[in-house]
């Protein structure tokens, strides 16, 4: 299938993370190998093998040089194998699930229907409302205007995705045209696939999430990990948009990237900085997700309480992991500053320009998961984010399709 051969192509041209050890690794060899040989060749300069040299003395040298030779390329072979036995599982390439109906007992929650939706997309998304990564596909989804229906996931008890091995939200299942659902993880490869995807209309959409395959690879501390290294690119094969240029892909790339490896773990540190701020957290979680009108009472104070003390004690880890100051309000600001210092340099309303790009779907999508938290109500007497938030958010509200409820705790689904 030429789009698999595409990606396949486009996923080996990509560079795999620049401190990933198997490239270490490979360099490190590759410098041992080149030392050795030159070594070897200082070594005969300095011998006077070979000078003055009669025509049999040439013949035992070439002898000489090819058994040398055999010998070490055999022993570096050998410890190659040896020092790097896992190696041909390193780029292991995983395409995404297809399953062949929506997985038994899924519990649809709600369904954002929007009429003037001509995207063809039948879209299961499985979230937990309040968590960062799931608000940025919802801030996407809502202003492309695009239908779709939530599965609201218990964050402690997680049935809802029992029936899938990748145990993470955000989630989601999409209706290809031969009616199996292909499974796509990650955020932004979410996002990329169905940006594509509305691009490209006439490519069914199972065939775009081959794109997107998982690519194992080994991290700084020598721990194999996967990644959907395509996450940021948007297929667009030999049709590009013309108002796309080079600089806003990599520009929208930079950010989005930017949001999920730096803004987003500021919001733990910052939300769950103490018991009572977690809890706070966790009364707005319930509150935004309707946790009191979707689960039983017991379940909803088993995340609340749970959720707080738990997110709490992790919150400090987190601050460590990311090397985070005590005061970690100012990098939330910092980073905000950032954000909208760019924007001032550009002199324009978003940073996709009069419209929002998908950097400031993203950007807003992770912001607006601590919408109700204090941290947030800091940032916007702090820094200058409120009046570019909002903007978004108006785009967002408006675009979104009608909120139909499916499941209510202790009533069956409503017609
Ligand atoms: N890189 C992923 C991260 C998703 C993620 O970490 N989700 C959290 C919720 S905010 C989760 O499901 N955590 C549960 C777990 O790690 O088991 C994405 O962008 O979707």
């Amino acid at each position: 299938m030429s789009c698999f051969r595409l990606a396949t192509a486009l996923t080996a041209a990509r560079p795999l993370p620049r401190n990933s050890q198997n490239l270490r690794l490979f360099a490190r060899k590759s410098q041992e190998f080149t030392y050795a040989r030159r070594q070897f060749s200082k070594a005969l300069n300095e011998s006077n093998i070979g000078k003055n040299t009669k025509p049999a003395g040439t013949l035992k040298l070439t002898l000489l040089g090819a058994c040398i030779g055999a010998v070490a390329g055999s022993t570096y072979t050998i410890y190659s194998r040896i020092s790097d036995k896992d190696s041909h599982k390193e780029h292991e390439r995983t395409p995404p699930k297809v399953i062949g109906s929506l997985p038994a007992g899924v519990r649809i929650t709600k369904r954002y229907i929007n009429p003037k939706d001509t995207s063809g997309l039948d879209i299961v998304l499985f979230q937990f409302q309040t968590c960062p990564f799931c608000c940025k596909v919802r801030a996407y989804l809502d202003y492309m205007g695009v239908s779709y229906s939530v599965v609201e996931v218990d964050a402690v008890l997680r049935q809802d995705i029992r029936w899938s091995s990748v145990k993470k939200v955000p989630m989601v299942l999409i209706r290809q045209q031969d009616g199996q659902y292909v499974q796509m993880t990650d955020s932004s490869a979410i996002i990329s696939l169905v940006a594509s995807s509305l691009h490209d209309k006439r490519t069914d959409v199972g065939d775009l999430a081959q794109f997107y395959p998982h690519v194992s690879f080994f991290d700084d501390d020598g721990k194999k990990r996967q990644d959907i290294l395509n996450k940021y690119f948007l297929m667009y094969q030999d049709r590009t948009p013309k108002n796309m240029t080079k600089e806003i892909e990599e520009n929208e790339r930079k950010w989005r990237t930017w949001a999920d490896n730096h803004l987003v773990h500021l919001i733990s540190p910052n939300c769950y900085q103490t018991l009572g701020e977690a809890l706070e957290t966790f009364e707005w979680f319930s509150q935004a997700g309707e946790w009191d009108v979707y689960f039983p009472k017991w379940e909803r104070n088993l995340m609340v309480y749970g959720g707080a003390t738990a997110m709490w004690a992790i919150a400090k880890i987190l601050k460590r992991r990311h090397e985070l100051t005590d005061d970690v309000r100012s990098h939330m600001y910092d980073a905000l500053g950032k954000w909208t210092a760019e924007l001032k340099k550009r002199n324009t309303k978003f940073m996709g320009g009069k419209q929002p790009g998908l950097s400031d779907l993203s950007v807003f999508g992770v912001l607006s998961s601590m919408e109700g938290c204090q941290t947030f109500k800091d940032s916007l007497q702090n820094t200058n984010i409120g009046k570019w938030f909002y903007d978004v958010k108006e785009l967002v509200q408006q675009n979104r399709g009608e909120l139909r409820r499916e499941r209510i705790a202790g009533v069956e689904a409503l017609a």
